[in-house]
């Protein structure tokens, strides 16, 4: 069986290596001639445990290719961006082009797969009559679902294979059709259902998440005002059956979870009270950080080491980055600035990245905005030896200070 996997991004392009490690014939398609390239030498543009080597292993077989344009296939599966514009409304148009750029590859009895997440009602509404206009009868002589990706990134090899999957089908055919198309490797339950269902699963999965996130961010700022140490209420909630707290943290990023509600949002605005509430709370983070911080630094004359620019940790992604915006927010005030970021690619970011001990030397406090794994046992002979001050402001709440001689704050002990 053939594949085309349009957009090979952080979705496709493990969608792809896992349909032809499962012996599907995969042809990857991008408009970015250097991922074309790369993925024909078995390489990779993104960091993703596991990824090179999926890629590398399937290229070698002859499994996987990738080319500019579309090609006729059995099975399609579009794995473009959704990105918002300035005024949170999602911009569909990657995925309606994508849907037209494979329009003349269409033949009798193709599966139709959108991952791409999309507002409520788009398959319905937006994508099914570019095929009927087309001729086609969609559920009928051509089968189309949309089945929303749900892999977190960082574990999407394992995540690919081991979770459920929610199948939104046009019809039952078509739903029946796109759940034997994943069948031939995921290993989770895969649930049937329809379009507008799926679509608004998706983006709810994310919502909760984006909700939960806000609530412990409020908690952090009530429990400064009050005088409490929010991090063992965290911690000592959770032991509640029933509970689970979230982590606090210099707010939300990503591609998924900063963007999703939004999507929610622009269809039902005067319904979503707590989600748009959710969205301006976990928005507010950077400049509650910024706050602490002129607490812990008031001259801003003065350098700060930033430690992790990408939006969560051990990952090289700076979409819709909190610490992006904290980053803005600083050199805003003023403040000599040095990044840190072991992960993040340096033609990603404007900012010019240091080394460890080129981000600490002089300044005056170690600023956290994500919690890479290098972060967790960094030198404190070091930071007491090379910085002016020897100050960590730990906005993740991930590194273990031992040491008596520097001064350590985080969430729990603010500012
Ligand atoms: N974050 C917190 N506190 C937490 C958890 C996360 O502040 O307790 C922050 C992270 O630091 C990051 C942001 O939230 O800035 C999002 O990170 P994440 O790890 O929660 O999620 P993503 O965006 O990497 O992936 C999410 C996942 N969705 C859910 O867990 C419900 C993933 O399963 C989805 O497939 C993905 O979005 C997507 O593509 O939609």
């Amino acid at each position: 069986k053939s594949l085309c996997v349009i957009g090979l991004g952080y979705i496709g392009l493990p969608t792809a290596a896992i349909f032809a490690s499962a012996g599907w014939d995969v042809i990857g398609v991008d408009i970015n001639p250097m991922i074309v390239e790369k993925l024909n030498q078995g390489k990779i543009h993104i960091e993703e445990t596991g990824l090179e080597d999926a890629v590398q292993k399937a290229v070698a077989q002859g499994k996987l290719r990738a080319q500019l344009e579309p090609t006729n296939a059995d099975c399609f599966i579009i794995a473009v961006p959704t990105p918002i514009n300035s005024d949170n409304i999602a911009n569909i148009d990657y995925v309606l082009q994508a849907t037209k750029a494979i329009l003349p590859f269409i033949k009798q009895d193709n599966v139709i797969i959108i991952e791409s997440t999309i507002p409520p009602r788009t398959i319905d509404d937006k994508i099914v009559p570019i095929f009927q206009e087309e001729g086609w009868r969609v559920g009928e002589n051509i089968y189309l679902a949309y089945c929303p990706e749900r892999v977190l990134p960082g574990r999407i090899l394992t995540e690919l294979v081991e979770n459920s999957r929610i199948v939104g089908g046009v019809n039952e055919h078509s739903a029946q059709k796109a759940a034997d198309v994943y069948k031939t490797f995921v290993k989770g339950t895969i649930l049937t259902t329809t379009t507008v269902n799926a679509e608004m699963v998706k983006l709810m999965e994310n919502t909760y998440r984006d909700v939960n996130i806000a609530l412990v961010n409020e908690l952090v700022k009530i429990c400064d005002h009050l005088h409490i140490d929010a991090l063992e209420v965290i911690k000592f909630a959770n032991f509640h059956p029933r509970v689970n707290l979230h982590l606090p943290g210099p707010g939300v990023g990503g591609h998924c979870i900063a963007v999703d509600p939004y999507f929610i949002i622009e269809k039902a605005p005067n319904q979503s009270v707590l989600i748009s509430n959710a969205r301006e709370i976990n928005n507010s983070m950077p400049s509650f950080v910024i706050e602490k911080v002129k607490k812990l630094v008031p001259n801003v004359n003065t350098k700060i080491a930033v430690f992790g620019l990408s939006y969560k940790g051990n990952n090289d992604d700076v979409r819709e980055s909190p610490a992006v915006s904290v980053l803005k927010l600083l050199q805003l005030e003023g403040y000599h600035i040095a990044v840190y970021d072991p992960h993040v690619n340096q033609n990603q970011i404007e900012t010019k990245l240091t080394s460890f001990e080129e981000a600490i030397t002089d300044a005056e406090c170690i600023l956290v905005l994500t919690d890479h794994n290098e972060f967790k046992d960094i030198s404190e002979n070091r930071i007491i030896h090379l910085m002016k001050k020897p100050v960590i402001f730990d906005t993740r709440n991930c590194i273990e200070v031992k040491d008596n001689r520097i001064s350590y704050f985080n969430y729990g002990k603010l500012p």
